[in-house]
């Protein structure tokens, strides 16, 4: 049985098979969860995003789109790279968001992952408000999960998010 779990803290210190990454499409880095992710993870990550980018991607990462890279220093064997949508005020962009938790479920499995750590996607510079993202993740990562995944941690960076990831999960219940 799957067990969904919330962790207060960082996503580069989580010791699990598959860290997921708020990517953005050049898959090339940025800031917020990506930049920590490559800059705890080392060279290596973006080695392989690079090569990505040569090969399959050569346009990048769509939106709601998940791939696998090593996980270089990081405690972890690979980084799932997705990228979220973002928010808009005055268009749907939600099935994006699922398809990216449902996607980097899909590829863990895929690649014989038990263990999962996501971030709340698309929740900082993307601007997706935290109460809804969480309800988006909760739901999906439920509906979506399967052997062999069966330990998903949602890695909350403050209280606040921590609080609603709580409320959503409480609500599923
Ligand atoms: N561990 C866990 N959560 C974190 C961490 C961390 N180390 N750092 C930030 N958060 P964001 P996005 C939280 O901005 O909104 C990048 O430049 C943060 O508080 O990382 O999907 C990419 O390259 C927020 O709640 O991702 C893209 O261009 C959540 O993680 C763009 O940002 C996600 O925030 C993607 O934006």
């Amino acid at each position: 049985m799957t067990v969904l779990t919330l962790i207060r803290g960082s996503i580069t210190d989580q010791r699990v098979d598959a860290i997921v990454n708020a990517a953005n499409s050049s898959l090339l880095g940025g800031g917020g969860v990506d930049g920590a992710i490559h800059r705890a993870g080392g060279p290596e990550i973006l080695a392989e995003c690079r090569a990505l980018r040569a090969a399959r991607y050569g346009r990048g990462l769509r939106t709601g789109q998940a791939v696998a890279t090593t996980a270089g220093r990081l405690d972890a064997r690979w980084v799932i790279h997705t990228v979220g949508p973002v928010w808009s005020a005055t268009e749907d962009r939600s099935g994006l968001l699922a398809s990216c938790y449902r996607e980097s479920l899909r590829v863990a499995a895929e690649l014989g992952a038990t263990s999962v750590a996501f971030p709340a996607i698309s929740t900082g510079i993307y601007r997706w408000p935290m109460d809804d993202g969480a309800r988006i993740a909760v739901r999906t990562a439920r509906e979506s999960v399967t052997a062999p995944v069966e330990d998903v941690r949602f890695v909350l960076f403050d209280e606040h998010a921590y609080g609603l990831f709580e409320a959503a999960l409480a609500a599923e219940d």
